[in-house]
């Protein structure tokens, strides 16, 4: 997939170095936006192995939020990728899934502002056996595309500020939007932040793999992948590491900007690597940026396809999920900055 290797040039050569609450400093661009047909195949990365363990985690975690649970006792059986932030008992206050398919709906009359509460329809509401009331944004979508397929107001919203202001880790992905248009469905996602080496390629392919689903499931052909980062990151690296790149992202920004074929993006590389200060053991692999560069300087391969053995939000399991024609560069590890 092309558009990835763009957003990752994006970053590299008009990002600025910003520090930011996990001690590891980044490389960030502001506003980031790429668009990929899905009728042109499944964009699964190929510039590095995604089809071991990542998939496995990748299609746990879509499940997971599918299931609309708030913990990942389930979750943490099959993949680590969120336990740093999830306490014994296995609750993330990160609320993806339940703000999904269970948000908060007001307690009392009234609370909705100009909206007779009373008469609209309710039959995306549930009441929970603790007898709070929750709202399904997945369902409400599905039927609001069966039933007014030119509505615009086609939005699932995992942001809510009450939670958002207390949460240790508030959603990154926390809008998207579906709109059909011409036989096709589109889904846009917008994410707060993206972490462009490790979260990104998750999340296209977690958001790609549910636009086919709901698209399948509503009757039309799968449409246009769009994505906005807000601020979209490359992390590289703590203390002396990450300084290092304070001081010399003008020149790293120029010989991205002055790349002319993919085999010029090593030759960084190895500037950088022998250059920068070595990462200490226990930081090995918070600098992302030179294994990026090893991603810019691969061919993208021709694009996996997707069958989906199930429709059903509240069936679909790992096993349903079948990609086929899959090739890829070989993988590359970055570690995760909590
Ligand atoms: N925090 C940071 N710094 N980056 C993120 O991508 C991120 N997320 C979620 C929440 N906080 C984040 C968690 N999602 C991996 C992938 C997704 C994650 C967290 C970690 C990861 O380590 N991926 C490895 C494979 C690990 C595995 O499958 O076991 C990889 O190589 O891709 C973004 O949503």
């Amino acid at each position: 997939m092309r558009q990835y290797l763009d957003l990752v040039e994006t970053v590299l050569s008009e990002g600025v170095h910003k520090p930011n609450r996990t001690g590891v400093d980044t490389v960030s661009a502001f506003s980031t936006h790429y668009e990929v047909d899905l009728a042109e195949g499944y964009p699964l990365l190929t510039t590095k192995r995604m089809d071991d363990y990542r998939w496995n985690s990748m299609l746990h975690e879509l499940c997971w939020y599918l299931s609309g649970e708030e913990h990942i006792r389930e979750l943490r059986e099959e993949t680590g990728i969120w336990d740093a932030w999830a306490d014994d008992e296995g609750r993330v206050d990160t609320a993806y899934g339940r703000f999904w398919r269970r948000f908060p709906v007001p307690e009392a009359e009234g609370q909705l502002p100009g909206e007779a509460w009373a008469e609209a329809d309710h039959r995306w509401v549930t009441e929970e056996a603790d007898g709070r009331k929750t709202f399904d944004q997945l369902q409400y979508v599905i039927d609001t595309i069966e039933e007014s397929p030119n509505s615009r107001r086609l939005v699932v919203n995992a942001w809510h500020p009450a939670n958002a202001a207390v949460s240790t880790l508030p959603p990154c992905h926390y809008t998207f939007v579906f709109n059909v248009a011409g036989g096709r469905l589109n889904c846009q996602l917008t994410q707060r932040s993206g972490d462009v080496a490790l979260g990104i390629p998750f999340n296209v392919a977690a958001y790609a793999l549910l636009a086919r689903l709901i698209a399948e499931r509503t009757g039309y052909e799968p449409g246009t992948f769009a994505h906005t980062v807000v601020d979209a990151h490359a992390y590289c690296g703590r203390g002396d590491r990450g300084e290092w790149y304070a001081e010399h992202l003008p020149e790293l920004r120029a010989r991205v900007g002055d790349v002319t074929e993919p085999a010029d993006y090593l030759a960084i590389r190895e500037w950088l690597e022998s250059e920068a200060p070595v990462e200490p053991p226990e930081d090995e692999g918070s600098d992302h940026v030179p294994n990026l560069l090893t991603q810019l300087s691969r061919e993208p391969k021709e694009r996996p396809t997707l069958e989906l053995a199930t429709t059903s939000l509240e069936e679909l399991s790992p096993e349903d999920v079948t990609l086929s024609g899959y090739e890829s560069h070989g993988p590359l590890s970055f570690s995760v900055a909590e």
